[in-house]
């Protein structure tokens, strides 16, 4: 299975090896640039259901991060639309990126700076019923990506990963929590958001060039001690995962376009 170390067989340059789609020319992260984009649309981004208590959380390690898999009641399922989306896409799972130190973590660099991590929302496009099944569909996935920087100000940030993580930190562990130790309130704190949207891929194999980048470009904070439980989390070695974030890949004259509410 892949990896994140250069020096691996099957470490980030040579993904392609792995799934050919990885070495296509649509492929994410890339970096971004807020001022220099094409087209500004005032289009802001609709999240509804975003308060449904799901029935079930699922807490998993999948040996590359950590992800928390939503399980909402049919009727309200949390979906996001407008902005750059043509349909109406249903909230899967949510899961993170980090790096080795506070400094660096984030898979997309938002105008020459790495943040310190970033959350992935991963929706996929309801007509295609499930996120496997949209995954390698025309227009299947979009993704939601928040940056993080530091503040380790008292109350500046407020995801408890340390509890988060306790019962995941081997790899492919999971556990199911019927409760609310997680809400997307966590991350999207306002629909009222900037983001810059353009067309990629999954960031790990098998790359699938399938996915709509929503990019909001306001930082969301996390303290040092919030992010180093992260890095509690191993991989299947039994090596604590102390980074995550693919290279940044070309951006080929792809439009990034930018949307404000
Ligand atoms: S991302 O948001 O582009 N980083 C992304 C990458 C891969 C997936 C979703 C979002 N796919 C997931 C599958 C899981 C699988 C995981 C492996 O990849 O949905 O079933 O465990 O990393
Ligand atoms: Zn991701």
């Amino acid at each position: 299975t892949f990896s994140y170390d250069e020096s691996d067989p099957y470490g980030p340059q040579n993904w392609g090896r792995l799934s050919e789609h990885c070495d296509g020319s649509q492929q994410s992260p890339i970096s971004l640039y807020s001022n220099d984009s094409l087209e500004i649309y005032r289009r802001p981004l609709r999240i509804q259901h975003l308060d449904t208590i799901p029935n079930s959380l699922t807490f998993r390690n999948n040996g590359h991060s950590f992800t928390i898999t939503f399980n909402y009641p049919g009727s309200r399922v949390a979906a996001v639309s407008g902005g750059p989306l043509k349909n109406s896409y249903v909230i899967s799972q949510v899961h993170w990126h980090w790096g080795m130190n506070d400094y660096d973590g984030s898979e997309h660099i938002l105008d020459f700076r790495r943040y310190s991590a970033e959350a992935h929302i991963v929706t996929y496009n309801s007509k295609y019923g499930s996120l496997t099944n949209a995954m390698n569909q025309p227009k299947g996935l979009a993704v939601l990506g928040f940056l993080y920087e530091i503040d380790n100000s008292y109350g500046a940030s407020d995801i408890p990963f340390g509890f988060l993580v306790e019962n995941v930190i081997e790899s492919g562990s999971s556990y199911v929590e019927n409760s609310h130790l997680f809400s997307l309130r966590h991350i999207i704190q306002s629909m009222e958001f900037d983001y810059l949207s353009y067309k990629g891929s999954l960031t790990t194999p098998n790359c699938f060039e399938t996915v709509t980048w929503i990019v909001s470009t306001k930082p969301l904070k996390i303290s040092s001690h919030d992010l180093a439980q992260l890095r509690r989390i191993k991989d299947e070695k039994g090596k604590p995962i102390l980074m995550n974030y693919r290279p940044i890949q070309r951006t080929n004259y792809r439009d990034v376009d930018k949307y404000c509410s």
